[in-house]
Protein backbone atom coordinates (compact mmCIF):
# COMPACT_ATOMS: atom_id res chain seq x y z
CA UNK A 1 0.00 0.00 0.00
CA UNK A 2 1.04 3.45 -0.99
CA UNK A 3 1.18 5.47 2.16
CA UNK A 4 -0.32 8.85 1.77
CA UNK A 5 1.38 12.40 3.61
CA UNK A 6 -0.20 15.93 3.46
CA UNK A 7 1.01 17.77 0.22
CA UNK A 8 0.99 21.50 -0.42
CA UNK A 9 -1.29 21.45 -3.60
CA UNK A 10 -1.93 24.77 -6.11
CA UNK A 11 -5.46 22.96 -8.40
CA UNK A 12 -7.99 22.49 -5.24
CA UNK A 13 -11.60 21.17 -5.69
CA UNK A 14 -14.35 22.85 -3.46
CA UNK A 15 -17.07 22.04 -1.48
CA UNK A 16 -20.58 22.65 -2.25
CA UNK A 17 -23.66 21.71 -0.09
CA UNK A 18 -26.81 19.64 -1.74
CA UNK A 19 -29.98 20.14 0.14
CA UNK A 20 -32.73 17.18 -0.65
CA UNK A 21 -35.76 15.74 0.82
CA UNK A 22 -35.82 12.28 2.10
CA UNK A 23 -38.54 10.40 4.11
CA UNK A 24 -37.93 8.10 7.26
CA UNK A 25 -39.07 5.15 8.65
CA UNK A 26 -42.36 6.08 9.35
CA UNK A 27 -42.90 7.82 5.83
CA UNK A 28 -42.64 11.80 7.06
CA UNK A 29 -40.79 13.38 5.13
CA UNK A 30 -36.89 15.04 6.31
CA UNK A 31 -34.70 17.84 5.01
CA UNK A 32 -31.10 16.26 4.72
CA UNK A 33 -27.83 17.39 2.89
CA UNK A 34 -24.58 16.19 1.72
CA UNK A 35 -21.15 17.50 1.33
CA UNK A 36 -20.08 17.49 -2.20
CA UNK A 37 -16.54 17.35 -3.57
CA UNK A 38 -16.21 19.19 -7.12
CA UNK A 39 -12.78 18.72 -8.80
CA UNK A 40 -10.49 21.57 -9.53
CA UNK A 41 -12.12 22.27 -13.32
CA UNK A 42 -15.46 21.43 -12.75
CA UNK A 43 -16.65 24.89 -13.71
CA UNK A 44 -14.31 25.09 -17.31
CA UNK A 45 -15.94 23.02 -19.34
CA UNK A 46 -19.38 22.73 -19.81
CA UNK A 47 -19.44 19.65 -21.79
CA UNK A 48 -17.69 17.35 -19.45
CA UNK A 49 -19.10 14.61 -17.97
CA UNK A 50 -18.22 13.13 -14.27
CA UNK A 51 -18.07 9.62 -12.23
CA UNK A 52 -19.81 9.89 -8.59
CA UNK A 53 -18.15 8.26 -5.60
CA UNK A 54 -20.59 8.48 -2.77
CA UNK A 55 -18.50 8.06 0.88
CA UNK A 56 -19.97 7.35 4.11
CA UNK A 57 -19.32 8.26 7.42
CA UNK A 58 -19.13 5.27 10.37
CA UNK A 59 -21.70 5.59 14.13
CA UNK A 60 -21.95 9.08 15.10
CA UNK A 61 -20.81 10.42 12.05
CA UNK A 62 -22.15 13.33 10.04
CA UNK A 63 -21.89 14.38 6.10
CA UNK A 64 -18.65 16.38 7.36
CA UNK A 65 -17.16 13.55 9.82
CA UNK A 66 -14.86 12.15 6.73
CA UNK A 67 -13.67 16.11 5.69
CA UNK A 68 -13.36 16.40 9.26
CA UNK A 69 -11.35 13.68 10.82
CA UNK A 70 -8.96 12.20 7.80
CA UNK A 71 -6.89 13.75 4.81
CA UNK A 72 -9.77 12.94 2.32
CA UNK A 73 -9.70 16.54 0.44
CA UNK A 74 -5.87 16.94 0.16
CA UNK A 75 -5.47 13.33 -0.78
CA UNK A 76 -8.39 13.81 -3.92
CA UNK A 77 -6.29 16.94 -4.55
CA UNK A 78 -2.87 15.21 -4.75
CA UNK A 79 -4.63 12.06 -7.14
CA UNK A 80 -5.90 14.85 -9.70
CA UNK A 81 -3.49 16.74 -10.28
CA UNK A 82 -1.11 14.29 -9.90
CA UNK A 83 -3.25 12.49 -12.79
CA UNK A 84 -3.04 9.35 -10.98
CA UNK A 85 -6.76 9.31 -11.40
CA UNK A 86 -9.53 11.37 -13.95
CA UNK A 87 -11.22 13.56 -11.77
CA UNK A 88 -14.33 12.74 -10.31
CA UNK A 89 -17.35 14.07 -8.03
CA UNK A 90 -17.11 12.78 -3.98
CA UNK A 91 -20.17 12.72 -2.30
CA UNK A 92 -20.48 12.85 1.57
CA UNK A 93 -23.78 11.99 3.18
CA UNK A 94 -25.46 10.75 6.56
CA UNK A 95 -27.26 7.82 6.85
CA UNK A 96 -29.14 9.45 9.71
CA UNK A 97 -32.47 11.63 9.37
CA UNK A 98 -32.29 14.12 11.98
CA UNK A 99 -29.05 13.55 12.38
CA UNK A 100 -26.63 11.54 15.03
CA UNK A 101 -27.67 13.36 18.26
CA UNK A 102 -31.40 12.52 17.88
CA UNK A 103 -31.06 9.71 15.94
CA UNK A 104 -27.93 7.79 17.28
CA UNK A 105 -30.35 6.31 20.08
CA UNK A 106 -27.00 4.38 21.86
CA UNK A 107 -29.93 2.55 24.26
CA UNK A 108 -30.83 0.82 20.95
CA UNK A 109 -27.64 -0.17 20.01
CA UNK A 110 -25.62 -1.71 16.92
CA UNK A 111 -29.07 -3.48 16.19
CA UNK A 112 -30.84 0.03 15.14
CA UNK A 113 -27.84 1.22 13.33
CA UNK A 114 -27.90 -1.79 11.21
CA UNK A 115 -31.25 -0.74 10.48
CA UNK A 116 -30.52 2.53 9.35
CA UNK A 117 -27.72 1.54 7.00
CA UNK A 118 -29.63 -0.80 5.44
CA UNK A 119 -32.97 1.71 5.16
CA UNK A 120 -30.56 4.11 4.03
CA UNK A 121 -30.61 2.42 0.87
CA UNK A 122 -34.23 3.36 -0.25
CA UNK A 123 -32.90 6.88 0.17
CA UNK A 124 -29.54 6.23 -1.98
CA UNK A 125 -31.81 5.33 -4.91
CA UNK A 126 -35.04 7.25 -4.53
CA UNK A 127 -33.57 10.67 -3.14
CA UNK A 128 -29.88 10.93 -2.96
CA UNK A 129 -28.48 10.03 -5.96
CA UNK A 130 -31.49 11.91 -7.81
CA UNK A 131 -30.54 14.73 -6.22
CA UNK A 132 -27.11 14.55 -6.89
CA UNK A 133 -26.93 13.66 -10.06
CA UNK A 134 -29.95 15.78 -11.78
CA UNK A 135 -27.68 18.95 -10.20
CA UNK A 136 -23.98 18.18 -11.62
CA UNK A 137 -22.82 16.59 -14.62
CA UNK A 138 -22.38 12.85 -14.16
CA UNK A 139 -23.21 10.35 -16.71
CA UNK A 140 -26.88 9.54 -15.82
CA UNK A 141 -28.91 10.33 -18.85
CA UNK A 142 -31.40 11.28 -16.63
CA UNK A 143 -32.14 10.08 -12.64
CA UNK A 144 -34.76 7.28 -13.64
CA UNK A 145 -34.08 3.56 -13.37
CA UNK A 146 -33.31 3.31 -16.29
CA UNK A 147 -31.04 6.47 -16.34
CA UNK A 148 -29.47 5.01 -13.47
CA UNK A 149 -28.45 1.83 -14.40
CA UNK A 150 -27.45 2.95 -17.56
CA UNK A 151 -24.64 4.49 -15.92
CA UNK A 152 -23.85 1.96 -13.00
CA UNK A 153 -20.35 2.17 -13.97
CA UNK A 154 -19.61 5.16 -13.40
CA UNK A 155 -20.81 5.62 -9.80
CA UNK A 156 -19.44 4.40 -6.91
CA UNK A 157 -19.62 3.59 -2.97
CA UNK A 158 -17.52 3.27 -0.42
CA UNK A 159 -17.64 3.82 3.50
CA UNK A 160 -16.11 3.79 6.93
CA UNK A 161 -17.07 1.24 10.21
CA UNK A 162 -20.57 1.62 9.63
CA UNK A 163 -20.47 3.29 6.32
CA UNK A 164 -18.59 0.05 5.62
CA UNK A 165 -21.65 -2.07 6.44
CA UNK A 166 -23.57 0.61 4.38
CA UNK A 167 -21.15 0.16 1.70
CA UNK A 168 -22.11 -3.80 1.63
CA UNK A 169 -25.51 -2.89 1.22
CA UNK A 170 -25.07 -0.70 -1.26
CA UNK A 171 -24.04 -4.39 -2.59
CA UNK A 172 -26.71 -6.07 -1.51
CA UNK A 173 -29.48 -3.46 -2.40
CA UNK A 174 -28.15 -0.78 -4.94
CA UNK A 175 -26.34 -3.66 -7.57
CA UNK A 176 -28.46 -2.10 -10.46
CA UNK A 177 -27.51 1.24 -10.30
CA UNK A 178 -23.57 1.08 -8.46
CA UNK A 179 -20.94 -1.05 -9.96
CA UNK A 180 -18.02 -0.12 -7.43
CA UNK A 181 -17.70 -0.63 -3.95
CA UNK A 182 -14.72 0.00 -1.61
CA UNK A 183 -15.92 -1.04 2.10
CA UNK A 184 -13.14 0.11 4.54
CA UNK A 185 -13.38 -1.75 8.18
CA UNK A 186 -16.95 -3.19 8.11
CA UNK A 187 -17.86 -6.32 7.50
CA UNK A 188 -21.41 -7.31 5.87
CA UNK A 189 -24.35 -7.67 8.38
CA UNK A 190 -27.04 -8.61 6.62
CA UNK A 191 -27.39 -12.15 8.50
CA UNK A 192 -26.25 -10.25 12.03
CA UNK A 193 -24.30 -7.84 13.69
CA UNK A 194 -20.86 -8.66 12.82
CA UNK A 195 -22.00 -11.97 10.96
CA UNK A 196 -18.73 -12.11 8.73
CA UNK A 197 -17.29 -13.35 11.78
CA UNK A 198 -19.78 -14.74 13.36
CA UNK A 199 -22.10 -16.12 10.79
CA UNK A 200 -19.39 -16.13 7.67
CA UNK A 201 -20.36 -19.06 5.25
CA UNK A 202 -24.00 -17.30 5.11
CA UNK A 203 -22.76 -13.99 5.15
CA UNK A 204 -20.85 -14.94 2.18
CA UNK A 205 -23.60 -17.47 0.21
CA UNK A 206 -25.90 -14.04 0.97
CA UNK A 207 -23.88 -11.81 -0.97
CA UNK A 208 -23.54 -14.70 -3.69
CA UNK A 209 -27.15 -14.60 -3.73
CA UNK A 210 -27.72 -11.82 -4.69
CA UNK A 211 -25.05 -11.58 -7.96
CA UNK A 212 -26.73 -14.95 -9.12
CA UNK A 213 -30.13 -12.91 -8.95
CA UNK A 214 -28.93 -10.10 -10.31
CA UNK A 215 -27.20 -11.92 -13.75
CA UNK A 216 -24.34 -9.65 -13.67
CA UNK A 217 -21.13 -10.99 -14.43
CA UNK A 218 -17.62 -10.25 -12.18
CA UNK A 219 -16.84 -8.05 -14.87
CA UNK A 220 -19.91 -5.99 -13.90
CA UNK A 221 -18.84 -5.20 -10.24
CA UNK A 222 -15.49 -4.52 -8.16
CA UNK A 223 -14.96 -4.71 -4.52
CA UNK A 224 -12.08 -2.84 -2.85
CA UNK A 225 -12.41 -3.75 0.73
CA UNK A 226 -9.94 -2.67 3.67
CA UNK A 227 -9.10 -2.77 6.75
CA UNK A 228 -6.07 -2.69 9.54
CA UNK A 229 -4.27 -5.34 11.81
CA UNK A 230 -5.13 -3.18 14.67
CA UNK A 231 -8.66 -2.73 13.60
CA UNK A 232 -11.62 -3.63 15.85
CA UNK A 233 -13.61 -4.59 11.90
CA UNK A 234 -10.71 -7.13 11.38
CA UNK A 235 -11.71 -10.44 13.35
CA UNK A 236 -15.13 -9.43 11.52
CA UNK A 237 -14.03 -8.58 8.13
CA UNK A 238 -11.01 -11.07 7.29
CA UNK A 239 -12.96 -14.21 7.36
CA UNK A 240 -15.75 -12.82 4.95
CA UNK A 241 -13.19 -11.65 2.63
CA UNK A 242 -11.36 -15.19 3.18
CA UNK A 243 -15.07 -17.03 2.46
CA UNK A 244 -15.66 -15.12 -0.14
CA UNK A 245 -11.76 -15.92 -1.94
CA UNK A 246 -13.76 -19.21 -1.92
CA UNK A 247 -16.24 -18.26 -4.63
CA UNK A 248 -13.50 -17.46 -7.42
CA UNK A 249 -16.47 -17.52 -10.09
CA UNK A 250 -17.81 -14.51 -8.41
CA UNK A 251 -14.88 -12.49 -6.67
CA UNK A 252 -11.83 -12.92 -8.79
CA UNK A 253 -8.97 -12.08 -6.07
CA UNK A 254 -5.93 -9.71 -7.23
CA UNK A 255 -2.92 -8.50 -5.24
CA UNK A 256 -3.01 -5.94 -8.36
CA UNK A 257 -5.42 -3.50 -7.98
CA UNK A 258 -5.61 -2.96 -12.38
CA UNK A 259 -6.53 -6.98 -12.25
CA UNK A 260 -9.71 -8.63 -10.92
CA UNK A 261 -12.86 -7.32 -9.51
CA UNK A 262 -11.75 -7.94 -5.72
CA UNK A 263 -9.21 -6.58 -3.34
CA UNK A 264 -8.35 -6.32 0.25
CA UNK A 265 -5.63 -4.25 1.92
CA UNK A 266 -4.86 -5.86 5.31
CA UNK A 267 -2.58 -2.67 6.64
CA UNK A 268 0.24 -3.81 9.28
CA UNK A 269 -0.50 -1.33 12.42
CA UNK A 270 -3.47 0.71 11.52
CA UNK A 271 -6.09 0.80 13.92
CA UNK A 272 -10.33 1.83 13.56
CA UNK A 273 -9.74 5.82 12.66
CA UNK A 274 -10.84 7.44 9.74
CA UNK A 275 -7.15 8.37 8.73
CA UNK A 276 -6.24 4.97 8.45
CA UNK A 277 -9.31 4.20 6.02
CA UNK A 278 -8.72 7.77 3.86
CA UNK A 279 -5.36 6.01 3.02
CA UNK A 280 -6.96 2.89 2.19
CA UNK A 281 -9.69 4.59 -0.30
CA UNK A 282 -6.39 6.84 -1.48
CA UNK A 283 -5.06 3.80 -3.28
CA UNK A 284 -8.33 2.66 -4.57
CA UNK A 285 -9.19 6.32 -5.82
CA UNK A 286 -7.69 4.96 -9.40
CA UNK A 287 -9.16 1.96 -9.95
CA UNK A 288 -12.47 2.45 -9.06
CA UNK A 289 -13.97 3.46 -12.46
CA UNK A 290 -11.64 1.81 -14.56
CA UNK A 291 -13.73 -0.99 -16.44
C1 LIG B 1 -17.38 -3.59 12.04
C2 LIG B 1 -16.73 -3.15 13.16
C3 LIG B 1 -17.20 -2.03 13.84
C4 LIG B 1 -18.50 -2.92 11.57
C5 LIG B 1 -18.97 -1.79 12.23
C6 LIG B 1 -18.32 -1.35 13.38
C7 LIG B 1 -20.24 -2.83 9.93
C8 LIG B 1 -18.85 -0.17 14.04
C9 LIG B 1 -18.34 0.32 15.17
C10 LIG B 1 -18.87 1.55 15.81
O1 LIG B 1 -19.77 2.21 15.23
O2 LIG B 1 -18.41 1.88 16.88
O3 LIG B 1 -16.95 -4.70 11.38
O4 LIG B 1 -19.09 -3.41 10.44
Amino acid sequence: MKLYRQHDIEYRGTIRRVDYVSTDAEGVQVNKYANVYLPFGYDEDPEKKYNVLYVMHGGGGNPDAWLDSSLIKNELDYAFSEKEAEPFIVVFPTYYKRGAKADQKPEAGFEYGNEQIRFFQKELREDLIPAIESTFRTYAEDTSFEGLKASRKHRAFSGFSMGGGTTWYAFTDNLDIIASFAPLSGDLWAIEMRGGQTKTKETVEYLVNVIKESGYTPDDYKIFAATGVEDIANPNLTPQVEEMKKYPEFFRFSEDLSEGNFHYILQEGYEHAYHRVAEYLYNFLPYLFQY
